[in-house]
């Protein structure tokens, strides 16, 4: 028995040593051939069933011993071929590392990255410097310097994130402005993007939203220029010829008050269910600075005017490419970023 071991291994030894591995195959061959179910190694394991009760320990180990021979020598020759292999394959031909690998496709920037990058730079072009405020607010910069009195609707609990007690998430991105004029001093012009959040949540409206706030404050600033600027801004992001219209509106820290509606893409202005029916949808709110919100950052209402905007960055997205559901820009639908 000890010697049928003895030269299986020694045939196994000269079996491998006479073959150029170059292939996996050669190698799973001699593997199937000794370690197979019917190997010859598997073989001397169940001729164990044969052999006494005394001779079976020893017989057990050497046959192991074998097989864990042949295992390892497998084993290296494997790694020996899958080497000689890649040389092989290094030396027939040119590999170019700079192909795409199969399967990867191209990623796109986000349709609300692109609307806030295009403001940014459309503003920045006309010389308004971008602050980008906090996310977190206090009541002084988000509602009281923004002339918005105690009993105010927008500061009720439904409507606001509060954090703690003054404290909250800005529900606008007009806080910006105060912060803004507590460090600037007249003239300047300056646009605020940003992150806000309201208790709201319907196909136009989501709790976390997009803003962009504008302000231009100097002498003799008129609504008239708001309204020119804000015209320019419209063809810009929508194209020339893009229907518009300023609604009458209030806001506590402007007066006069506008709101800016931009026909509604779904229905051509017909009047639909995104457009609650008015064929037209609101993009923005804007209107001359609220003297007493110059008073409250230090700037003298009786020299110097302003006006000032905030639009919905969501909005935007929304009609440039007709996504029908708000909450489809933050979803991250793979299906849904995958068309832009
Ligand atoms: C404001 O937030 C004012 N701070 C805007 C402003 C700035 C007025 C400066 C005057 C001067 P309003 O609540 O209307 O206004 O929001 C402005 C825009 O944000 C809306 O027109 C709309 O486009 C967008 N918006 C408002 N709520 C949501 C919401 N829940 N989800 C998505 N967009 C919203």
């Amino acid at each position: 028995m000890s010697e049928s071991i003895s030269k299986l291994k020694q045939d196994f030894e000269a079996e491998l040593a006479s073959l150029v591995l170059t292939s996996k195959e050669d190698v799973d061959a001699i593997r199937v051939k000794y370690l197979g179910k019917k190997g010859l190694v598997t073989d001397l394991l169940k001729q164990m069933g044969g052999l006494s009760a005394e001779e079976r320990p020893a017989y057990g180990k050497k046959v192991n011993e074998l097989k864990e021979f042949v295992s390892e020598a497998i084993e290296k020759a494997l790694l020996v071929a899958a080497d000689a292999a890649l040389q092989k394959k290094l030396a027939s031909g040119f590999v170019d590392i700079s192909l795409p690998e199969n399967g990867i496709s191209a990623g796109s920037t986000h349709p609300l990255y692109d609307v806030r990058e295009e403001i940014i730079d459309f503003f920045a072009h006309m010389g308004f410097e971008v602050d980008f405020g906090r996310d977190i607010e206090t009541d002084w910069y988000n509602f009281e310097a923004l002339n918005t009195p105690p009993d105010h609707p927008s500061r009720d609990m439904q409507d606001t994130f509060y954090l703690a007690d003054k404290v909250m998430l800005r529900t606008h991105t007009s806080g910006t402005q105060i912060h803004y004029m507590e460090t600037h001093k007249p003239p300047f012009r300056m646009i605020a993007p940003g992150h806000v959040f309201r208790v709201d949540s319907d196909a136009t409206h989501a709790p976390m939203f997009q803003q962009c706030e504008g302000l231009v404050v100097d002498e003799n600033i008129t609504f008239a220029q708001l309204k020119g600027v804000l015209q320019v801004f419209m063809d810009k992001l929508f194209g020339s010829g893009v229907k518009t219209r300023f609604r009458p509106s209030f806001f506590p820290f402007t007066e006069p008050s506008a709101e800016m509606d931009v026909s509604c893409v779904f229905c051509k202005g017909e009047g639909c269910r995104r457009c609650k029916g008015t064929g037209w949808m609101e993009i923005g709110g804007c209107g001359s600075v609220d003297p007493n919100v110059f008073i409250n950052c230090g700037i003298d209402p009786e020299r110097y005017t302003g006006f000032a905007f905030g639009f919905g960055l969501d909005r935007i997205a929304m009609l440039r490419h007709a996504i029908p559901e708000i909450g489809l820009l933050t979803g991250n639908d793979e299906r849904f970023l995958s068309q832009f």
